[in-house]
């Protein structure tokens, strides 16, 4: 008796011990939150009286001064403070944009700052100094980016973007209304449509332009592997540009499909941009976004670059795709013609700062974004602010867009295509036959989603908050599950992927499997156990490891950070990276016949994950088109496997026992 007592006494010991630790650990998180928080709220305010340690902070912190807690030994914010002080710092108040040479080396400038610091409480004292006397939009990309690579910041939760800088995600309209209601001080919730009419066929595929989860993806895909990036290596950081931006083509084709729209055509620069596109939306400062008419004549950008260099660039790509090698700058080859060679040239077309020859091979997508961006002001003679091209947040709105992809994503197949195709030894894995996959329904619908404007209002410390917020439409599926139902010969653990492919094309003809193949949209990707005998495996389409559950709303960010802080308790929020596909884009929309889709499982070996643990740990489950942060790819594969080479010939893949696939129907539901 004696002994079990003084067992449990022990053990609630133990006990507080630990929970003494894990509110420590917890109220250290919730700190960090709020101050995350705080220094993002109202961007375009100064600091509000209501956060007198912030703002106290911005004010006498020395950023010069705290160089023993700089891992550069002050040489970062040394360098930005000589800006600052000298007044070569963009002002506040004025348009940013990523693409603008100078404005992307002062963001730069701070996101070394931040990455330099060697603890939370020289970071926050930082960021706050200069959240003060930085652009904010500047400040913004800065935060964003620090957070998302810093070592002690990687639990912290960023603000859904949509909600800190609204004006890049929502119209002016919907502004407007905004404002109004915060002049007259009355609370205001209202129904943001999608630009255009319906006068234009492309209006019927901008709810997946638009969607605002997928424009956050792909802002936040850009900040976790940025082109500039000059850190450690990050694992096939050019594979990956090309295969996140080949699913976002494959998938919007996908979308065009039960719209009754043909497939994008690419972009060629010596024949009209067909699509024009009006933005309606507003810098916050700097005026309106440019609009661009139909069949726009592309003209040379001044000051970025003419329309025979883009040619050029492209030229010389496609020769070293045909001679199957790049040259590098000191004149040695790099050979292509392998798995590696996509890596190699997703570097060289972006470019990334992993490109083997920028000054060769350009940057033909960086380049083309901004040459796009420009052509209603070419020559700068209206003074007009960047385009929607010139922001990864606005992009995906102007369908020129999806024709650039889709241009770079031919430069791409153009590649693959030269790669022998798979052969039946490179595809099996004979432990395992798969005797059938079933599935439940898959049906689409359109529903509300809300999200709060506040930070797009100014607002001072003796003005009344209103509420504002947007209702927006967007595309989502009902929740459905599939069992894999196969039989082992003995236990293992093995790599799955889970492919829809449009079944026909737009006028309804069946496409062979070596046309649809580079449609292949990858809906899942992960590790099990298979157990040897007749057995199945059932997983949710909750648990896609391509897409990422909504955002945490920033309203709930902050009360839940400010009571844990209040309260000294851990904090609990949804964690997790912002990359992703967006959940409820996970499925293409249907419609009411049901469009056909090939489902395709393939199962290998688990010899093709590049960690043991993949089958327990699912790393936020988002590696799909984001990878894991900080480690390697998951999957050994080429992206895109099995689909990534020819198929010259169906029966390769047909008579393989660990590849299944049959026809299943998407549904789309009105009024739901
Ligand atoms: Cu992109």
């Amino acid at each position: 008796m004696g002994t079990a007592r003084a067992g449990s006494m022990k053990w609630l010991a133990v006990a507080a011990v630990l929970l003494v630790a894990a509110v420590a650990e917890g109220a250290d998180l919730a700190h960090r939150q709020q101050a995350v928080n705080r220094l993002l709220y109202r961007i375009h305010s100064p600091i509000l009286s209501k956060f007198p340690e912030l703002k106290q902070l911005s004010n006498s912190f020395d950023p010069r001064g705290n160089a023993g807690s700089c891992k550069d030994g002050g040489n970062a914010v040394n360098h930005l403070m000589d800006e600052l002080d000298a007044g070569r710092l963009l002002e506040q108040h004025h348009w940013f944009s990523l693409f603008n040479t100078r404005q992307r080396e002062e963001a730069l400038m701070l996101v070394d700052v931040l990455l330099n610091c060697e603890n939370f409480e020289t970071f926050v004292g930082k960021a706050a100094f200069f959240r003060e006397r930085m652009n904010e939009g500047e400040f913004v990309y800065a935060i964003y980016v620090a957070v998302s690579h810093s070592d002690f910041m990687q639990d912290v939760v960023l603000p859904p973007l949509y909600e800190v800088t609204p004006h890049m995600f929502t119209n002016s309209e919907v502004l407007d209304r905004a404002y109004t209601a915060k002049m007259t001080q009355t609370p205001g919730e209202f129904h943001m449509d999608f630009t255009g009419s319906k006068k234009n066929k492309e209006q019927r595929v901008a709810y997946f332009g638009e969607d605002i989860g997928m424009n956050s993806h792909h802002v936040h895909w850009h900040m976790d592997f940025p082109f500039w990036w000059h850190g450690d290596e990050i694992d096939r950081k050019g594979e990956l540009f090309f295969w996140a931006h080949h699913q976002l083509t494959v998938r919007f084709d996908a979308e065009r499909l039960s719209n009754y729209l043909p497939p994008v055509d690419e972009l060629y620069w010596d024949r009209p941009i067909k699509e024009g596109f009006a933005p309606h939306t507003n810098y916050k400062y700097g005026g309106e976004f440019p609009t661009r008419p139909d069949n726009k004549n592309f003209e040379d950008v001044d000051g970025v670059a003419r329309i025979r260099d883009m040619k050029e660039m492209e030229s010389r790509i496609r020769d070293a795709i045909a001679h199957g090698y790049v040259d590098k700058s000191d004149g040695s080859h790099i050979d292509i013609d392998n798995n590696h060679g996509i890596d190699v040239l997703g570097a060289a077309i972006e470019s990334s700062t992993s490109s083997v020859n920028p000054s060769y091979y350009g940057a033909l997508h960086n380049q083309a974004h901004r040459v796009l961006g420009a052509q209603a002001d070419p020559h700068g003679k209206f003074n007009m602010p960047p385009g929607v091209m010139e922001h990864f947040e606005t992009a995906t709105r102007d369908p020129s867009f999806f024709r650039l992809h889709k241009y770079m994503d031919n430069i791409f197949k153009e590649h693959k295509d030269k790669l022998p195709p798979y052969t039946a030894d490179d595809l099996k894995y004979d432990n395992v036959e798969i005797s059938d996959v079933d599935i439940d329904e898959l049906s689409t619908f359109f529903e509300d989603f809300e999200f709060d404007l506040g930070n797009s209002l100014d607002t001072a410390d003796n003005v009344k908050h209103v509420d504002v917020h947007a209702h927006i439409p967007r595309l989502n599926h009902k929740p459905f599950h599939y069992n894999i139902h196969y039989h082992a010969d003995h236990d293992d653990t093995v790599s799955i992927r889970v492919y829809l492919t449009p079944v026909r094309d737009e006028n309804g003809i069946k496409m062979h499997i070596d046309e649809n193949r580079w449609h292949a949209i990858m809906i899942d990707n992960f590790w099990a156990e298979v157990k040897a005998g007749t057995h199945n495996i059932r997983r949710s389409s909750f648990d896609s490891s391509v897409t990422i559950q909504d955002r945490v709303s920033f309203e709930e960010l902050i009360s839940k950070a400010d009571e844990a802080v209040e309260n000294n308790h851990p904090l609990e929020v949804n964690s997790g990276r912002s990359c992703g596909h967006p959940h409820n884009l996970l499925l293409p929309k249907g419609n009411k016949e049901g469009v056909e889709f090939w489902l395709n499982v393939h199962v290998t070996s688990g010899d093709d994950a590049a960690r043991a643990d993949l089958h327990s740990n699912d790393y936020d489950g988002n590696h799909g088109y984001c990878g894991i942060h900080g480690k390697a790819y998951p999957d050994k594969r080429p992206m895109g496997y099995p689909f990534d080479r020819r198929i010259p010939d169906l029966r390769v893949v047909k008579n393989l026992p660990n590849f299944f696939g049959k026809t299943v129907r998407v549904y789309h539901k009105e009024g739901h």
